[in-house]
């Protein structure tokens, strides 16, 4: 059988797109609607240049393919397969010189960023974290002027950014497609607090040329497996060493200005608006928190799986009393929170996609932050202390899941094994998340009525 490669004849668009953060979630979403997005799919006009995470896996799996790749949309009845062809380069992350000479590059008019909630290097206050020891370490290579072995992405971004200065000097947009509130806002706070610590003039440069869109992004999207390569053969009779699978649904929307141009993604649906926080709201707390919430009480209940998760009454039953209080501060009635709740049971009972939920709870430390702490500050503003418990069950999961010492794969794995062996490790636990709440008693109340303190 033949094996996947990118001959003369694969329509191969030149690149203005530029990626962090190249994995499953990435090619299933902004390289599949970039694909879509081309009004001549024979003169493809946009592609992109695409950098991995910590692993380089992709990269050199993906390069003898010439970036090709096949995508696999899985329904509840069957399996449907796309050529995706308009990733073009997939570089290792650890090519700080190739990203730079990108970027530089007046031809790529847009940076997309899928680099994890944990990987901002926020603070609670949304500021870039200075105490970071990555932040640290990259701040004192780019004052050294050492920029081979940058950690960060934001002193990845900022390294690019300063060649665009200098090489081209013409804007850019960079545009967050991570599961974060006000992303625009949080990629901003990361991108302008490393220049400013480093070249305050750089920063000033970056503030008048650099715009940072806000999205809300879709699409469910697991860890591929080894038996996807086998439904590719029988399907496309062809061996592809890096397919993706994804579910039917998809969905992007996008606020902000690109300076240089970008794609034409309405032509695949994208919708361009002028006021995004409530969709964003509706997808972080109903679609992330519930997931969220399920990775742990999902587990604690012996699942695997969202399907099997959500197939469990008191699974279903903590997610529907999460979605009451979420609900209760998405009254817009744009938002159609009804509908949009019946599509997420139908979309979580996939039974074809195979979501674990042990992907799904790394980085519970940050992710909870957004996911579950701002619907229990929506709740306290407004009196409704009724509600806590609802929107504190994400947080309760957890604090359950971990305290019954359930595994953790987490960037802040040692702020939770502190908060492990503490006298109160509930209040401990809480105040990883938030320090306010962690002094609430109807939150310690919530998040301690099933877990037991040690
Ligand atoms: C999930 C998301 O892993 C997770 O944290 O909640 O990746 C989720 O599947 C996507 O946001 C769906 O669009």
């Amino acid at each position: 059988m033949t094996s996947l490669v990118r001959s003369s004849d694969t329509p191969t668009p030149p690149i203005r797109l530029v990626h962090l953060g190249l994995g499953a979630f990435h090619r299933a979403h902004q390289v599949w609607y970039t694909q879509h997005a081309e009004n001549n799919p024979q003169q493809p006009e946009w592609g992109y240049a695409s950098f991995t995470g910590r692993s380089p896996r992709m990269s050199e799996v993906l390069s003898p393919q010439g970036g090709l790749y096949t995508l696999v949309t899985r329904s509840e009845d069957g399996d449907s397969c796309e050529l995706i062809s308009s990733l073009v380069e997939a570089n290792p992350a650890h090519n700080i010189s190739r990203l730079v000479e990108l970027v530089a590059s007046a031809d790529v008019a847009v940076l997309t960023l899928t680099i994890t909630e944990a990987g901002y290097h926020l603070d609670e206050q949304g500021h870039l974290d200075l105490h970071h020891p990555q932040v640290n370490e990259d701040l004192a290579d780019l004052r050294r002027r050492d920029f081979s072995a940058l950690r960060t992405a934001a002193a990845r971004i900022v390294v690019a950014l300063h060649a665009r200065r200098q090489q081209s000097d013409v804007g850019l947009a960079v545009m967050s497609c991570d599961n974060i509130s006000a992303n625009g806002a949080a990629t901003k706070a990361t991108v302008l607090g490393m220049a400013q610590e480093w070249d305050p003039e750089l920063a000033q440069w970056i503030s008048g040329n650099v715009t940072f869109p806000s999205t809300s992004i879709d699409r469910i999207t697991p860890a591929t497996e080894d038996s996807l390569a086998t439904v590719v053969e029988q399907n496309c009779g062809y061996r592809d060493a890096a397919p993706v699978v994804t579910e039917p649904f998809a969905n992007w929307i996008i606020r902000g200005e690109f300076p240089v141009g970008r794609p034409n993604w309405e032509r695949a649906g994208v919708e361009f608006v002028a006021d995004i926080e409530a969709f964003e709201r509706r997808k972080l707390w109903l679609l992330n928190g519930s997931h969220s919430l399920m990775a742990y009480a999902g587990r604690s209940a012996g699942a695997e799986t969202v399907a099997q998760a959500i197939a469990i009454p008191e699974v279903r039953s903590r997610v529907e009393e999460f979605w009451q209080a979420a609900s209760t501060f998405l009254d817009q009635p744009e938002l159609a929170v009804p509908d949009y709740r019946e599509a997420l049971i139908q979309r979580f009972n996939n039974p074809r996609i195979e979501h674990y939920l042990s992907q799904i709870g790394i980085d519970g430390a940050t992710k909870l932050r957004m996911r579950s702490v701002p619907v229990i500050r929506r709740c306290l503003e407004a009196g409704r202390n009724d509600l806590i418990p609802g929107a504190a069950a994400p947080i309760q999961a957890w604090v359950t899941w971990l305290l019954q010492g359930g595994d953790f794969q987490d960037t802040r794995a040692s702020d939770i094994d502190v908060a492990l062996h503490q006298a109160h490790p509930v209040q401990a636990l809480v105040a990883v998340l938030d320090q306010d709440l962690s002094h609430n008693p109807d939150v310690l109340a919530a998040v301690s009525s099933l877990s037991e303190e040690k």
